[in-house]
């Protein structure tokens, strides 16, 4: 059974090309920067926006059908996981992401809830394996049902943690089942409202012990992956414990997890904590903990979290020369945490969005490769430290110099005499160029 009858397999036409279904910059098997267009990218399709998400919102009811020609919810959950390797054969996507509840519907019970599971995540490795498909990451939807009103891991009921350590359980087993290369935390509800009703260090005391059990169990088991948390500074809660990417790194170093997990960043969260998405990935990077990366944006002139499909160059190009400049990724990839606008509500929308973003993402890879050849930016930020090359400049970055010796340099010097230009503008006027010339 086809779900996509309309739409045939999207291949790479360039500038040729006459048909929206075909890329225009994303030529797979092109080496850029020393690998292939698809191992630089890691393109992966997300299970709950792309299969499951209808275009609801808190005005309105869904504007477009994901229950696949099905009534019944597994036999939709089964229709649903041969359309998703349709889309992933048909855009040439290699791995997926999931929730839990994005591939089997919750049942009345957690034991109802896991057989369902093990049916689901049993026809995914057929079908993965029939199609030469992977799992980017897995992930517990932990913040859907009302159960987790007030949290999971960091609720003030312990039933409640126990429940969602018994769901993390299984969302890694199935991820580990389908040979995983990542297993996310994203933070749900991991935060609070109001510090009225609410223990902070209890609760974030708590996620790490759940987190350490987590990483524990899963190495157990044998996951040779990468454990990410995913930053994000509200929404749903009014302050989530996760803000960003250097909350996250106090958090992991203050409980001893720090070797265990790396970042996974989202552009449309890093917006929303007031950075830039190469902010974060730079803090990332610089840390260690480049893992991941969520391929959204958001809308600069709405203050939530709107998940839409790349399209902005200047991002994907300053994201793509971050991960080149951190060596592409190891088990990462990007994961297109975007759907498609409320009134986008047909089947090729869905296709004209994954190409829209892959070809955003394809020009970001170019220009970034531009960006690490030409050499001019990297020259320019070299230069501006030269002062620690050498002399004083070079004790203190060995750490040697002391306050007395500086204070002695500095009452020599009576005033600094230079002052170098940091030139943004100039900078900014050459990424113009390596963008639009060539
Ligand atoms: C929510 C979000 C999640 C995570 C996975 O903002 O980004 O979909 O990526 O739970
Ligand atoms: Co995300």
């Amino acid at each position: 059974m086809e779900f996509f009858e309309n739409i045939g397999k999207i291949r790479y036409e360039g500038k040729g090309a006459t048909t929206p279904f075909a890329f225009r910059f994303y030529n797979p098997d092109e080496v850029i920067a020393g690998k292939t267009m698809r191992e630089q990218l890691r393109f992966a399709m997300s299970y709950w926006h792309t299969m499951c998400a209808e275009g609801t919102d808190m005005f309105g009811t869904g504007t477009i059908a994901k229950t696949y020609g099905a009534t019944d919810p597994m036999e939709s959950a089964k229709n649903k996981a041969h359309a998703a390797f349709e889309l992933m054969n048909k855009l040439d996507i290699d791995y997926f992401c999931f929730h839990d509840r994005d591939i089997a519907p919750e049942g009345d019970t957690l034991r109802e809830s896991n057989a369902r599971l093990d049916v689901i995540a049993d026809l995914l490795g057929e079908l993965m394996a029939k199609h030469g498909k992977k799992v980017l990451w897995g992930t517990a939807n932990c913040f859907g049902n009302k159960r987790y009103m007030h949290g999971a891991g960091t609720a003030p009921n312990a039933d409640v943690f126990a429940f969602a350590a018994a769901q993390i359980k299984k969302a890694i087993e199935i991820t580990v089942k389908l040979g995983g290369e990542g297993y996310v935390f994203w933070g749900g509800r991991e935060g609070y409202e109001t510090l009225l009703n609410t223990d902070m260090a209890r609760e974030q005391q708590n996620m790490a012990y759940l987190m350490r059990m987590a990483v524990d169990y899963a190495r157990s088991i044998g996951f040779q992956g990468d454990f990410y948390i995913e930053p994000k500074p509200k929404e749903p809660t009014k302050h989530q414990y996760d803000f960003d990417a250097a909350t996250v790194l106090a958090f992991l170093r203050k409980y001893g997890l720090d070797k265990d997990f790396k970042l996974n960043i989202e552009a449309n969260h890093a917006t929303l904590a007031g950075h830039t998405f190469q902010h974060e990935l730079r803090v990332a990077a610089d840390n260690g903990v480049f893992g991941s990366i969520d391929a959204n944006q958001g809308d600069p002139a709405l203050g939530w979290d709107t998940d839409q499909f790349p399209t902005n160059v200047y991002d994907t190009a300053l994201c793509m020369y971050e991960v080149l400049r951190a060596g592409g990724f190891t088990h990462g990839g990007l994961n297109f945490d975007a759907k498609t606008r409320r009134g986008s509500n047909s089947p090729e929308d869905i296709f004209l969005s994954y190409i829209a973003g892959m070809d955003a993402y394809a020009l970001g890879l170019r220009v970034a490769d531009k960006m690490m050849r030409d050499g001019r930016l990297n020259d320019f930020v070299k230069a501006r430290y030269a002062s620690y090359e050498s002399g004083i400049g070079k004790k203190i970055a060995d750490g040697t110099a002391t306050m007395a010796e500086l204070e002695a340099y500095a009452l020599a010097m009576g005033d600094v005499s230079t002052n170098q230009s940091g030139r943004q503008e100039y900078l900014e006027h050459v990424l113009n160029e390596l963008m639009f010339f060539g």
